[in-house]
């Protein structure tokens, strides 16, 4: 699970994808500002807890599946108030 800025879930799907045979060793997590908070990858009934402090900034943050081809189905918002 990969948390990104706001609007940018779709370009970190697809730079995951780009990363190619590289892909598996980085845990299909692009190298980039827009990543956030991610998980390691996860197989099948594991589970992993992670904690992070929210953004300050208010918004429409994205979570998703990095793993190649998932961010266009596994994916969601999370919402950044004042
Ligand atoms: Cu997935």
């Amino acid at each position: 699970m990969v948390i990104t800025e706001p609007n940018s879930a779709n370009e970190v799907g697809q730079m995951s994808i780009k990363l190619g045979i590289n892909g598996e060793r980085m845990n299909y997590v692009p190298v980039t500002p827009k990543v956030l908070f991610h998980t390691f990858l996860l197989q099948p009934n594991k589970s992993e807890s992670i904690y992070f402090t929210a953004p300050d900034k208010p918004g429409l943050y994205e979570y998703m599946c990095s793993y190649p081809g998932h961010y266009m189905v596994m994916r969601g918002t999370l919402k950044i108030e004042k």
